[in-house]
């Protein structure tokens, strides 16, 4: 009998949105971020080292009005996006989650992304299109991190054209060709460059 008298509720509640959810704020609001900050370099085919591996890390729980704690959200439906001008540019599943959402809402993105260009203006989590802010109920969405690639003009190979590219920022520094973020452009650069060539998406 008290299944019975529940299930209509369920449903009324799934179908009134609005009444659950606060006026104004975003259905994901109640998510939480947790972000290790810092620069992390890409390349096409995601064969790079991961996230973790260079000291960042994006820790995502996911929650919404209704439901609270999303258990199975689709890593396809989570990715990353940046308000650069410049921007990136992304191989197929390149900048998604890690996986679906486990019993606590939590996933992460720690393992290689994989795409071209370069971006100094941040990173933000998408959820389903909804930028999910670092801390529930109207946090900031940008966080801080940077991303490179040799994959300079992000058209997704590493080549002739990229090469050019990083020969300019030898001769004027230039984020975007400093591989191992230590403020120079230099031999250390150059080498890890030269492993990337031919890099393409997988
Ligand atoms: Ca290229
Ligand atoms: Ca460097």
């Amino acid at each position: 009998m008290r299944i019975l008298v529940v299930i209509p509720l369920f449903i009324a509640l799934l179908l009134t949105p609005g009444a659950v959810a606060r006026a104004g704020w975003p259905d994901y609001a109640p998510s939480e971020i947790i972000v290790t900050p810092g620069a992390f370099v890409m390349t096409p085919s995601g064969s790079g080292e991961s996230l973790q591996d260079q000291g960042v890390a994006i820790e995502l729980w996911l929650r919404d009005y209704i439901r609270g704690v999303l258990v199975d959200f689709p890593r396809q439906d989570l990715w990353l996006e940046t308000p650069s001008v410049v921007g990136l540019t992304w191989c197929s599943g390149g900048r998604i989650a890690d996986s679906n959402t486990d019993a606590e809402g939590h996933t992460s993105f720690r393992r290689a992304l994989a795409g071209g260009g370069w971006s100094e203006a941040g990173l933000t989590v998408y959820a389903a299109g909804e930028a999910i802010a670092q801390t529930p109920f109207g946090g900031d969405t940008l966080m801080d991190l940077r991303v490179n690639s040799p994959d300079i003009n992000g058209d997704l190979v590493v080549d002739l054209s990229d090469i050019a590219l990083f020969g300019n920022d030898l001769v004027s520094y230039h984020f975007r060709a400093d591989y191992d973020h230590d403020g120079q452009v230099n031999l250390t650069d150059i080498a890890l460059f030269a492993g990337w060539i031919g890099d393409r998406c997988p």
